[in-house]
């Protein structure tokens, strides 16, 4: 009888150790706050998404003082090698509330444009991403490219 307890006790901890382990792992991996700052740049040059995760959920924050029209920054994932397609349209002329971009197939999600103290988050469904394909995401305020890209591991 005391062993049958003892027994008891010992699985109800593991459980709980169990359930704790595995909500620490899908908070940990199921979304990512990546910084952008005045000068240009992102806080992270790779990005991992665990395509066991139902989303992942990315917090863009600003972290400088600039405004939207002269720092913006946003996020967007695209396929590798559509990158020259998609920066070629990139333009001022298809607004800030566009992300400088028209409608376009190729980028697969878009966060709204922020300036320095805002920001926002963006939901991605990792069922988009192939596995073997190489995407990246960039900033796509009209020059910001050069220097506010990485890659993604999927
Ligand atoms: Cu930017």
């Amino acid at each position: 009888m005391k062993f049958y307890f003892k027994n008891i006790l010992m699985k109800i901890i593991l459980v709980v150790l169990t359930l704790f382990n595995f909500s620490y792992t899908y908070a940990e991996e199921c979304g990512l706050v990546v910084h952008g700052s005045d000068m240009m740049k992102f806080d992270t040059n790779e990005i991992h998404i665990n395509k066991n995760c139902e989303k992942f959920v990315v917090n863009l924050k600003h972290s400088g003082n600039l405004p939207v029209n002269a720092m913006g920054h946003n996020i967007v994932f695209l396929e590798s090698n559509n990158l020259q397609k998609v920066i070629s349209k990139i333009n001022m002329s298809h607004g800030i509330e566009n992300g400088f971009m028209p409608e376009m197939d190729e980028i697969l999600f878009k966060s709204k444009m922020i300036g320095g103290g805002e920001e926002t988050t963006l939901e991605l469904d990792p069922n988009v991403f192939i596995s073997g394909k190489e995407y990246i995401f960039i900033c796509s305020f009209p020059g910001h490219f050069a220097l506010m890209k990485g890659k993604l591991n999927i």
